[in-house]
């Protein structure tokens, strides 16, 4: 086992993964930004480095910061969280020719993921249902007006290095096509430093459904059912659930029988998240892999009774699946998690400032997951999260009432914060029915 670990990251993350080491009994390093000399993972964490300016870019993005961090403080593994390094391909390089384990996939598996159409052909070649569209990257407008026409409008272009919809064109006209290729190329270069981008057919009215898998580095790979992340905002995740009020057993036998053959195949290890579509039909397609521990882990923690990121840990150390989780993996009743953000209540533009009052909810099947505290601040230069709010109940009913209770005792003074908009939502009776698409929340806010 690991004898400290660095955790790469800030915020409620770097807490949740301090407190599974906590519960390993590995110490831990944190490291942190100028802007957060006062916050809890550097208070919580055995030791904390330093490691930059409050921008990213020179701190928790800066590799021979973190890494050197890593070499000074003698760890022998670093858990890089969600977002910032953790699905950067050379970062996981270097932690291996530094002699640091990497807790993720193999720097070859996270190249693979992070170039979508890649992705896209390996897991239609393992029997994973995949979108009609092209065969890796579309170059021309000649080119992609052909297999548009064989797919047939709306179709959709994506970056190949694409991520949180950027460099994505939806094209519901031949003609409209070659105009949208060049700025969706644009787009693509300028975000990710890459033109690429392929041609998928489009799904008007989707849902967005997510399978969280765990695969060891013995080729065992389990899939610990699914989450519903429909409920979301220009590529923002607001409420995420599980398991989806619209996958059938029969439908998740299938998916997961599909994605333990196609993940083996690609050599996946740790944790990993499925991204699947979900047409008027009900049937699902593959979207994309995140190669990393996700925001909305807690909810399959909360129905599987399985601790995500410990196995993480134990996976990275060598440990065999069928010694850490109880196989066959079984679900438990309903949960639901609300991302409070700090956002403007009219124009959900981030709401950074000081938290002047704050009281968490409590009771039977509630969690919190938050690096947030009384007088401590929502900075301006890292994202909004202020808290995870997640409950647990034996039925979807039971989940949402308690997240009702939970959300009527959470004071938060100070900043504004998206807890009125999920209390509205909690009360929509399309979503009580579980019946939304993508589309849902721009009842609430017709953006801009
Ligand atoms: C799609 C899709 C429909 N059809 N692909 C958005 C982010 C990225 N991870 C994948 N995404 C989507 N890909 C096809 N072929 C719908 C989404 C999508 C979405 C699209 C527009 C507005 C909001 C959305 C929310 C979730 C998923």
């Amino acid at each position: 086992m690991f004898e400290k670990i660095l955790i790469a990251n800030r915020g409620e993350i770097a807490l949740r993964v301090i407190c599974a080491c906590k519960d390993l009994g590995i110490p831990t390093v944190a490291v942190y930004s100028e802007a957060d000399r006062h916050s809890l993972h550097v208070r919580f964490a055995d030791e904390a480095i330093c490691i930059g300016p409050a921008k990213s870019s020179l701190s928790y993005l800066d590799i021979p910061s973190v890494i050197s961090a890593a070499e000074i403080s003698n760890v022998d593994a670093i858990h890089p969280g969600y977002g910032f390094l953790s699905e950067n391909a050379n970062f996981a390089e270097v932690c291996e020719t530094s002699g640091i384990t990497f807790i993720g996939p193999p720097p070859e598996v996270i190249r693979l993921m992070g170039l979508k159409d890649r992705a896209r052909a390996a897991m239609k070649a393992a029997g994973v249902p995949t979108l009609p569209g092209s065969e890796g990257v579309v170059k021309t407008p000649e080119e992609a007006l052909v297999i548009a026409t064989q797919i047939g409008y709306p179709v959709i272009l994506k970056a190949t290095a694409g991520g949180g919809g950027r460099g994505m064109r939806i094209v519901r006209t031949p003609e409209e096509l070659p105009a949208l290729l060049v700025s969706a190329r644009q787009e693509a270069s300028a975000s990710f430093d890459c033109a690429d981008v392929y041609l998928e057919k489009y799904i008007q009215s989707a849902r967005h459904i997510e399978f969280q898998v765990l695969a060891d580095r013995h080729g065992n790979v389990e899939v610990l059912g699914e989450r519903e992340c429909t409920i979301q905002r220009r590529h923002q995740k607001l409420i995420e659930e599980a398991p989806s009020p619209c996958v059938t057993a029969e439908l998740r036998t299938r998916i997961a029988a599909a994605l333990r053959e196609a993940l083996r195949a690609c050599g996946y290890v740790n944790a990993g998240t499925v991204e699947f579509v979900m047409d008027e039909n009900r049937d699902l397609y593959f979207i994309e892999v995140n190669a990393r521990i996700q925001v909305e882990h807690p909810v399959t923690e909360f129905i599987t009774g399985i601790d995500l990121v410990k196995s993480q840990i134990l996976i990275a150390a060598g440990a065999k699946l069928p010694d850490i989780v109880e196989l066959p993996v079984q679900t438990r009743g309903h949960a639901l998690e609300c991302r409070i953000n700090a956002e403007d209540p009219v124009s959900f533009a981030p709401s950074p400032g000081r938290i002047t009052g704050f009281n968490l909810p409590g009771g039977i099947g509630v969690r919190v997951d938050t690096a947030a505290y009384t007088d401590g601040v929502i900075s301006p230069y890292y994202d909004s999260l202020v808290a995870k709010l997640i409950t647990h109940g034996h039925d979807r009913n039971e989940a949402i009432a308690r997240m009702k209770r939970a959300l009527s005792t959470f004071v938060v003074e100070g900043i504004h914060t998206s807890i009125p908009l999920h209390q509205r939502i909690l009360s929509d009776p399309d979503f009580l029915r579980g019946c939304f698409d993508t589309n849902f929340v721009r009842r609430y806010a017709p953006p801009k």
